[in-house]
């Protein structure tokens, strides 16, 4: 996939890299080369406008960053834009509802349902350890029943026999109980596809859909259709309401529109690419692995890369340098602690990275505490302060604190906690602010472990006092 988009862009960009500084001048080539290289893509024409002119907002509005050429900002410019427009992160099934948690799967005839549904099943039993039942609503289409029967012995998911005389509804409704006698974690759930998106097909998938109350409802289609992709996925989305959409064949799809115009035109996001007619041929869609990869894994990729690296590094080494010499750290160097260690993958990242931290009792009690929500909490706050204040935090007194609270929605009490939270980092931040402070601060956080298993919560920072 992207092997022509990938191409074009790399080569725009490179002309860029050369360049002084950004000026309306002299990006106005390149993007119209980009411009070009997205409607060749087969990228909707709306949404290949409005990612120009984001594109060409940033570049004209970059502050500057003097660790940045003016080409390297440009190219991280377009790397960033591309992934929002495709969604930003990975949204994977919801998973959490109650089982069995059935997933619908819906779309058009040939486009990959029935391998997908077993292809799915695949994944959910292998990487998430879930007891996946599926079933067959087509009653159409001779031997679509069978055909999903064989797939699914082929995967190992227990499948539910269902006859072509049998009522949709009925089949899925049965399936339903038999998936909870068994105990079934997911209950997938193969349809008839139809021609186009008509009022018969829509009108069966309502029905069913209204009976069965599925927790996924995923729309199946050929990456090879383009833009139509997402045309058709936004049809049947305003009919009935997505939770995702499964691009299929991208292993043929030399150009990629689909993957880029689905999320912009539905609003829905992608969840899983087929990429394969072999069943383990499902992969779950990042948008920034899918950006990273339409401007190509060589130099530009790298450069991306580097230069995230390059801000993130001045950061901590200033600060780092700011401890060392004995000055304080700030409510501004807390906030900057939280964007890295959200950048780390959040909290749960960052702890799969540490040593001994893999144990799944520490993960379901870091998890319960839900400290992602905490620290969303505790940059609220600070970011409810004025700049004076983030840097001096001994300003604190109860009408800031009143001003603060008022300002980020929370109570004082919340600020109140913040700023111990805050004191007790500052002293842990004193400590490690030698040269070989951050094998100790390593050292420490394994000794979060211990705090875990006494039950006594992740240390002040991320107690689980008031969970919601
Ligand atoms: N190359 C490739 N082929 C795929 C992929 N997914 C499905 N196919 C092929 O597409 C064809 C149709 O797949 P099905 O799963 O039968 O499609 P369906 O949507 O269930 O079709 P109907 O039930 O007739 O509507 C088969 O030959 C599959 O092997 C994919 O990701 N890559
Ligand atoms: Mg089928």
């Amino acid at each position: 996939m992207f092997d022509t988009l990938t191409e074009r862009l790399t080569q725009s960009l490179r002309n860029v890299t050369g360049s002084g500084q950004l000026t309306e001048d002299n990006i106005k080539d390149t993007l119209r080369e980009v411009r070009m290289a997205l409607l060749e893509a087969d990228v909707a024409l709306p949404v290949t406008r409005e990612f120009i002119a984001k594109v060409k907002e940033e570049a004209l509005g970059q502050e500057v960053m003097t660790q940045l050429s003016p080409g390297q900002a440009f190219v991280k410019i377009v790397y960033d834009e591309l992934t929002k427009m495709m969604g930003e992160a990975n949204e994977s099934l919801d998973l959490a509802a109650k089982p069995p948690v059935v997933v619908l799967l819906a779309g058009l005839q040939g486009a990959g349902k029935t391998t997908t549904a077993a292809k799915l099943a695949r994944y959910l039993k292998e990487r998430q350890k879930k007891k996946v039942m599926t079933v067959s609503a087509d009653v159409y289409r001779p031997a679509a029943i069978k055909q999903l029967e064989t797939v699914s012995n082929e995967v190992g998911a227990e499948f539910i026999h269902s006859e072509a005389t049998e009522k949709p509804i009925d089949i899925v409704n049965r399936a339903i109980e038999q998936a909870k006698i068994k105990f079934a974690d997911v209950l997938i759930v193969d349809t008839a596809g139809r021609l186009h998106i008509d009022d018969d097909m829509m009108g069966e998938i309502k029905e069913l859909h209204a009976a069965v109350k599925p927790t996924e409802t995923l729309f199946v289609v050929d990456a090879m259709t383009g833009q139509d992709a997402a045309n058709t996925a936004k049809a049947f989305n305003d009919a009935l309401p997505l939770t995702g959409v499964i691009l299929t064949k991208t292993d043929g799809d030399a150009r990629g529109g689909a993957a880029l115009s689905v999320r912009a035109i539905t609003g829905k996001p992608i969840k899983f690419l087929g990429m394969g007619e072999k069943l383990d041929a499902l992969e779950p869609f990042h948008p920034e692995r899918v950006a990273q990869r339409i401007l190509g894994m060589g130099d530009v990729l790298s450069l991306v890369e580097e230069v995230e690296r390059k801000i993130d590094k001045e950061k901590a080494e200033k600060m780092a340098k700011k401890l060392q010499k004995g000055g304080s750290f700030n409510f501004e160097d807390m906030l900057m602690q939280f964007e890295q260690m959200n950048k780390m993958g959040g909290m749960m990242g960052f702890l799969d990275k540490l040593p001994g931290m893999s144990n799944a009792g520490i993960q379901n009690a870091i998890e319960q505490a839900n400290p992602e929500k905490q620290i969303k909490k505790m940059e609220a706050i600070i970011q409810s302060m004025t700049i004076k204040e983030r840097r001096n935090p001994d300003l604190m007194n109860p009408s800031r604190k009143k001003r603060i609270a008022a300002g980020c929605g929370m109570d004082v009490a919340e600020v109140n906690k913040l700023i111990k939270q805050h004191a007790q980092m500052a002293k842990m931040m004193k400590k490690f602010a030698n040269p070989s402070g951050m094998a100790k601060m390593m050292r420490s956080l394994g000794g979060l472990q211990k705090q875990f298993g006494g039950g006594g919560g992740m240390g002040p920072l991320f107690g689980n006092n008031d969970k919601k």
